[in-house]
């Protein structure tokens, strides 16, 4: 299925990055009207289908013939990618021989609808196969993987690893991330969040009102807030207990979790379970819910709300809400994994810590002093505007295409 795209103009960016714009204009000459396939799982929920949203309208606005197709698969399909997605960052499953099988076949079904494009990019290890299926050696195949592939299992990425042989590239967001004996063929660049999107573009404080009241968010209390899918890999039961640490000094505080249910996540519904089973019966934790109506304004105006953003998660490939919490001024206390990193600086934008008591720490002094926030906030902003903007990921994936077709 190809996902409908809205009309986005590079133009509307120059308020940003000034006549940047022009330089990637320049940039794209040589590429005009270029077919690019993306391919990924979902056109919902979760970060794959963030970017794409916003980075493919963009593609197509400097001139490429750049479209995005979802695969078609059944229920079953998911729960295997699911553990792809796992094991991959380095869980302990086995996947049975009939799981490798239904994956391939549902690859091999997707690869029929492939037709004339001249640049694929296949996003994570959902799509990775359809390219062993299909007959078109002679244009360039690129896989963009999104998490974190420091540790994997060895003995899936052994076999899963066989369906990259045709790849021309393999793109990570970290160095770190490349595979042994990939390196020539990786190159590695960050994802990046669109500050003009119904995400993350500037909104009334009336909306911002609205909204929390809505959810039952009090304004005027403090809030932490955490924004991640119901995956084993967020740790949101830490999340959890490093607000209930908070609590015991600062009792007013209250607790957002924003998470919403992929429709390639059949996992989702079971961790939901049981996160709402360990919050219990607190009334200052809100779940806010795309099943409540929390689509992307609705994150925006929590995130902009927020007091302290909090990320607990073990793996992260890079973590978008990060960037974004940071591009609207709110600093963020976090684990230090994978792309985290390189995103919060530890006592400028916000703090770095593993122990849930060290984070706590954090996040109680952050509450308790409002110049340090407005600080760190305007660092966090330069941070994302520098680095992690869709004009420079859109920069990166341009000289990419450039250096395949060359
Ligand atoms: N989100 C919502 N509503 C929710 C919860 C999340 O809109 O209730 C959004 C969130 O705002 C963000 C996205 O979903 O835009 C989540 O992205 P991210 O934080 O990056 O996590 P993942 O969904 O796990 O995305 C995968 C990788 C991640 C990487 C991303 C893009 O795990 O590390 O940054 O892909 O490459």
């Amino acid at each position: 299925m190809d996902v409908v795209l809205r009309e986005r103009s590079i133009e509307e960016y120059r308020t940003i990055i000034g006549n940047e714009v022009d330089e990637i204009k320049k940039l794209a000459e040589p590429l005009k009207g270029k077919k690019v396939l993306h391919v990924n799982a979902t056109a919902y929920g979760g970060g794959v289908a963030e970017i794409l949203h916003n980075l493919v309208p963009l593609m197509r606005s400097v001139g490429l013939d750049a479209r995005w197709r979802v695969i078609e698969a059944p229920d079953e399909f998911f729960n295997v990618t699911k553990k792809f997605h796992n094991t991959l960052q380095g869980a302990d499953i086995e996947i049975s021989e009939e799981e490798w099988n239904l994956y391939e076949e549902v690859c091999r079904k997707n690869a029929e609808l492939i037709q004339d494009e001249e640049l694929f990019v296949i996003h994570d290890s959902q799509p990775a196969a359809v390219r062993k299926f299909v007959d078109l050696n002679d244009r360039k195949w690129i896989w963009r993987c999104h998490i974190d592939l420091s540790t994997p299992n060895m003995k899936v990425w052994q076999k899963f690893s066989q369906y990259l042989e045709g790849y021309n590239r393999l793109v990570f967001h970290l160095e770190e991330y490349f595979p042994q004996g990939w390196k020539e063929r990786s190159i590695a660049f960050p994802p990046s969040i669109d500050p003009l999107s119904e995400k993350n573009r500037d909104l009334d404080e009336d909306t911002i009102r609205k909204t929390l009241e809505r959810l039952e968010i009090d304004p005027e209390r403090p809030l932490i807030t955490v924004v991640a899918r119901f995956d084993p890999w967020k740790d949101l039961f830490s999340a959890i207990d490093v607000y209930r640490l908070v609590k015991k000094e600062i009792p007013e505080v209250q607790l957002a979790v924003v998470s919403a249910m992929a429709a390639d996540d059949p996992e989702g519904w079971f961790f939901f379970e049981k996160v709402l089973r360990y919050a219990g019966t607190d009334e200052d934790i809100k779940f806010c819910t795309n099943l409540k109506g929390v689509g992307n304004k609705e994150v925006n105006a929590i995130q902009r709300a927020t007091t302290v953003a909090l990320h607990t998660a073990t793996r992260e490939g890079f973590g978008l809400v990060i960037s974004e919490a940071l591009y609207k001024r709110v600093p963020v206390v976090a684990r230090p994994v994978g792309g985290v990193k390189i995103q919060v600086k530890h006592g400028e934008n916000g703090y770095l810590a593993w122990e849930r008591e060290d984070l706590a720490g954090y996040v109680v002094k952050l509450i308790k002093d409002e110049e340090l926030r407005r600080k760190m906030g305007e660092k966090g902003r330069q941070t994302v505007v520098e680095n992690f903007i869709i004009t420079v990921h859109l920069k990166n994936y341009l000289k990419l295409f450039l250096d395949l077709l060359r």
